[in-house]
């Protein structure tokens, strides 16, 4: 096959922050001092990847108070401003797409195939979609005002991809930001700090802070903070919409799922198979709107198990700069523990576990492409979030039956359906309760199109007008008019 992609420049930018990266502060990057300092890993080898710090209340403050002494100008600039800027983001981006791409692969271990092929490019595409509407803000929200200072807390799973989601509607719009990358996986938020200041934003628009859950809580908790906008685990979502609470702040939260993939016996089963290979394994099942829960009909379930457990075997599984690979680390040993007892008491409530027989590299946390079948609706594995690559299948005789199975999560992130009936497929859709149907499809992502999700998935979007939103309030305005005198 063809040779790994070269990680030469990843190494050559790590090796000269190879003192410890520090924060990215009103345009610049803070020292980074011995004891504050701790490792990431690379997730593929377990080896010590880059020295990080752990952000303090003192951090926070001075992050917060450059953003907020940055905010009103950056706002005072004007749209066409703020657009020229973004399109030197996404222009920045592309000019630098394989070292994001290796960094990305690196940090999170996911395959370089996936960040450079789609991670990559849809960060840039998302930055010009927002210059558009910073271009269009006088026009199309001029009875809004910006929200002010931003705080945003990201996930492991996409890193480089949940900053694009989060700052470039947040910027567009004439906010200032205050982003937290997620402790597993800092590094491209950096690498995307580092590469905004040479490409000329401004200082305190964008400052990036380091650390774990404590430095995201002193975010949270700032009074200089107007809004925290979330991606993670619905366990801190919930802590943050109640730390928030009574504080003025504006949330947006986009929290866990367990998203249903639903097949009908007409289905393109071939198309629907390759569809599953998309929902559940890519990025090895670390997707907030993975497709974790098949749904088959029953006529066809034997035969749709069959040629899917054929296809599984033919997933590659290798390190992360392997060009040829479907399958990566997860990000660390206690997810990969998570998932193993996960799919240890879903066989032990009585389901059925398949593994291919591929080989699967050593050291690191590789998890094998695993289908659990004879899963009971009630049980753990049908309802929690695994975040892996494993699969939940259950089958269903009826529409109404697929729709009671399909609906009964207390998340609603995303749901797929499968059926050549289009009268079939636009009856069910409706029905579900999802952020988003993906209709003989699976994971389409636009800039344009609102993300988000119902329910405990959480609330808010991401995208589209509908996303530039929940960077705007509505501001009324009324004016006297003074009566002349006769
Ligand atoms: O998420 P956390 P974790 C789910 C998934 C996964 C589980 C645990 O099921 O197995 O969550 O992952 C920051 N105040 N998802 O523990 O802790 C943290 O530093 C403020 C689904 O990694 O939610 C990180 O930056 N911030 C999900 C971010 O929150 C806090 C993606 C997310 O970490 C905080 C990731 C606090 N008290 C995990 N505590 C998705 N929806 O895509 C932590 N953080």
């Amino acid at each position: 096959g063809p040779a790994p992609e070269s990680d030469t420049d990843a190494r050559a930018w790590l090796a000269r922050h190879s003192d410890g990266f520090g924060h990215f502060i009103n345009g610049a990057f803070t020292p980074a001092t011995a004891g504050s300092l701790f490792d990431t890993n690379e997730p593929a080898t377990g080896k010590p990847l880059a020295r990080i710090m752990q952000g303090t209340q003192a951090d926070v403050d001075a992050a917060v108070a450059a953003a907020r002494a940055a905010q009103e100008s950056w706002f005072a600039i004007g749209g066409h401003a703020r657009a020229r800027h973004l399109y030197a983001l996404a222009r920045m981006v592309q000019r630098h797409a394989r070292l994001f791409a290796v960094v990305e692969a690196l940090d999170n271990g996911k395959p370089i195939r996936e960040t450079r092929d789609i991670d990559v490019p849809l960060v840039a595409r998302h930055f010009y979609h927002h210059a558009g509407w910073a271009q269009l803000q006088e026009r199309e929200f001029a009875d809004q005002v910006p929200v002010g200072v931003i705080g945003q807390i990201v996930p492991w799973n996409f890193p480089l991809l949940m900053l694009a989601w989060k700052i470039a509607p947040a910027l567009a719009l004439g906010n200032t930001v205050v982003l937290k990358p997620a402790e597993f996986t800092p590094l491209s938020a950096l690498l995307f700090a580092e590469l905004a200041a040479q490409a000329g934003l401004p200082p305190g628009v964008l400052n990036v802070v380091t650390g774990d859950g404590a430095t995201g809580a002193a975010i949270v908790a700032h009074p200089g903070v107007n809004k925290i906008a979330f991606t993670g685990s619905t366990d801190v979502g919930r802590l943050i919409r109640e730390k928030t609470a009574g504080s003025g702040k504006s949330l947006t939260l986009e929290l866990g799922g367990k998203s249903p993939f639903i097949v009908f016996d007409d289905a393109d089963i071939d198309a629907a198979i390759e569809g599953v290979v998309d929902a559940i394994w890519f990025n090895q099942g670390q997707v907030c709107c993975a497709g974790a829960r098949l749904l088959v009909q029953e006529g066809i379930a034997q035969d749709f198990y069959a040629r899917l457990k054929r296809r599984m075997g033919n997933l590659r599984a290798g390190t992360p700069l392997d060009k040829t690979i479907d399958i990566g680390s997860l990000i660390a040993p206690s997810q990969h523990e998570r998932v193993r007892k996960l799919v240890e008491i879903g066989v032990k409530e009585g389901a059925t576990c398949y593994q291919p027989d591929i080989s699967m590299p050593v050291g690191g946390s590789y998890f094998p492409p695993t289908l659990l079948t004879n899963v009971h609706p009630a049980s753990t594995v049908a309802s929690e979030e695994i975040f892996g690559p494993v699969l939940v299948a259950m089958t269903f005789r009826t529409h109404d039956e697929a729709l009671a199975i399909a609906n009964n999560s207390r998340y609603g992130l995303a749901a797929s359906v499968w059926s050549e009936t289009i009268g079939l497929a636009l009856a069910v859709a409706p029905a579900l309760k999802a952020g988003v149907v993906w209709i003989n499809s699976t994971n389409l992502f636009d800039a344009g199109v609102g993300f988000g999700g119902v329910r405990e998935s959480g609330f808010g979007r991401e995208g589209g007008r509908e996303g530039c939103y929940e960077y705007l309030k509505p501001r009324a305005w009324a004016k006297r008019v003074a009566r002349k005198a006769a």
